[in-house]
């Protein structure tokens, strides 16, 4: 276990994402928002503009680089002390957005969707987040099925952590995400934040993307997403304990806080 940890900013600027939709949907909110997020310790800020939610309807190019690239235009503007992620799997958005000032390029489909945005990572030396998720957010919940979840989602990460080296990523460029929620049940989700040490083994930092989701209402019984903050913070520091690196959060305070805390303890442990 490292104590090095990252928390990594949530900026959704969709009218329909799960937990934030709709509330950041001008570029001067998601600029004070997410500097806002820089101020409580966020090193990564990551932009979305297409929801991923069980169910989203996917938007069209166009529509999503009218969402995302102000805001990215703007936040580099700003010069915060952070870098800019862009959340997508579209090759024009990662293009459109590396132009504007990310440096990071997440996708959850571990460039499954548009293979091409692998070369254009390594073309211009971004980093990158490979993410696993079964299917697609139109039909990723429904009966979503594993022999062994953990086994699968390392293999998978692998087979894309070798096609982004095929590319000409260079490996320090690279991290991966189990894909919490993404075609997972809630003992899925558990069993792949049990099994993070495994995820680990493949040797790139992990990032954890648990922020409110679906699987801590269910466990706590709590319906708004809002209102999940302590379980987000419980399973981050969880996830932590197991290896993960970078933590996609909503709450960057608590987070940062409860991490913080973790780290120290660790460090005195000598682990
Ligand atoms: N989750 C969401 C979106 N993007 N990216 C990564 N790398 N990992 C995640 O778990 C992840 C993600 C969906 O959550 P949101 O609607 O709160 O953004």
């Amino acid at each position: 276990m490292s104590d090095q940890w990252t928390v990594m900013g949530v900026c959704n600027v969709t009218p329909d994402s799960f937990s934030d939709g709709g509330l950041l949907d001008s570029v001067d909110a998601a600029i004070a928002h997410s500097l806002e997020m820089v101020d409580q310790g966020a090193l990564i800020i990551d932009v979305g503009g297409e929801s991923t939610r069980p169910g989203a309807e996917p938007v069209s190019e166009q529509e999503e680089l009218s969402r995302v690239i102000p805001v990215i235009e703007a936040l580099a503007a700003a010069n915060s002390k952070a870098r800019i992620s862009v959340d997508t799997t579209k090759l024009a958005v990662a293009s459109a957005a590396l132009e504007a000032g990310a440096t990071y390029i997440n996708d959850v489909s571990g460039f499954t969707i548009e293979p091409q945005i692998a070369e254009l990572v390594a073309d211009s030396g971004s980093d990158c987040c490979l993410m696993h998720m079964l299917g697609t957010p139109q039909t990723m919940q429904e009966d979503p099925h594993y022999e062994d979840v953990v086994a699968e989602v390392a293999q998978f990460l692998s087979e894309r952590v070798e096609a982004a080296l095929a590319a000409g990523i260079a490996p320090q460029k690279i991290s991966v995400d189990p894909g919490i929620g993404f075609g997972k049940t809630l003992q899925h989700n558990l069993d792949l934040l049990n099994g993070l040490p495994t995820i680990v083994a493949l040797g790139y930092p992990v990032v954890i993307g648990l922020s409110r989701k679906r699987f801590l209402g269910e466990i706590t019984g709590t319906e708004r997403p809002e209102q999940r903050v302590a379980a987000t913070v419980a399973a981050n520091v969880l996830a932590f304990e197991r290896g993960a690196s970078t933590f996609r959060v909503h709450d960057v305070k608590p987070t940062v806080d409860a991490l913080k805390v973790a780290a120290a303890t660790f460090a005195r442990d000598g682990r």
